[in-house]
């Protein structure tokens, strides 16, 4: 992604009604049209009135946040973290619905968690661990090992060295709508519309021999 300011809302990879009924077209369209909007406004906002910084891309600003005039520095990690989580969370869903992690991944998963049963459970746990709102990732280190961790807030592990694979999101505007305070069950039915394949395309870009 090389985009910079103005940042504008990127349109879902698929229609809105492609991942019901596991996740329900009101949902998808009060979470993108509305909360992500907000936080492409407020990061527009935040970084308007600072010229200096309006060529630093998404990755940039997260990464580098500490060099930011310290009046910014909070508010553009919230919404630049905002707009980044949301855009990968949407781009980890879609259309190879009911799919499941295969060649490179699927065997480091298995040498990691023993199993993608096992991953899907230390996966699930960590996203219910998440006290308050936050987002449970699967990264990969720069050795290509994999790893669960979860953050708060619009939090992001970019400034780690790290790269995110696979995020979901535990706001309760992701899930109230559909599911209200039942956050195990989001995380059961949101396990079935994770595209697999671009996950598993991804790690083996940087991971495979
Ligand atoms: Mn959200």
């Amino acid at each position: 992604m090389d985009r910079h300011y103005p940042f504008e809302l990127q349109p879902l990879p698929y229609s809105y009604h492609e991942l019901s009924p596991e996740l329900d077209e009101l949902t998808l369209h009060f979470h993108h049209d509305k909360h992500l909007q907000t936080y492409v406004d407020n990061l527009n906002k935040a970084l308007e009135p600072y010229p200096n910084f309006h060529d630093w891309t998404l990755e940039e600003l997260l990464i580098k946040n500490e060099v930011l005039p310290e009046e910014i520095r909070q508010p553009v990690k919230n919404n630049a973290g905002g707009v980044y989580n949301h855009e990968l969370y949407f781009h980890c869903m879609g259309k190879n619905k009911g799919s499941k992690p295969e060649g490179t991944l699927a065997e480091a998963i298995n040498v990691d968690f023993g199993s993608y049963g096992e991953f899907k459970a230390k996966f699930k746990q960590e996203a219910l661990n998440q006290f308050g709102s936050g987002w449970a990732w699967l990264i990969h280190d720069v050795k290509c090992g994999l790893h669960i961790i979860r953050l708060p807030n619009q939090d992001t592990p970019l400034p780690y060295q790290v790269y995110p694979l696979l995020l979901v999101d535990v706001w309760e505007h992701a899930y109230y709508l559909q599911y209200q305070n039942r956050r195990a069950e989001y995380l059961d039915y949101w396990f079935q519309i994770v595209d697999w394949q671009k996950i598993g395309k991804k790690y083996h870009d940087h991971c495979g021999v």
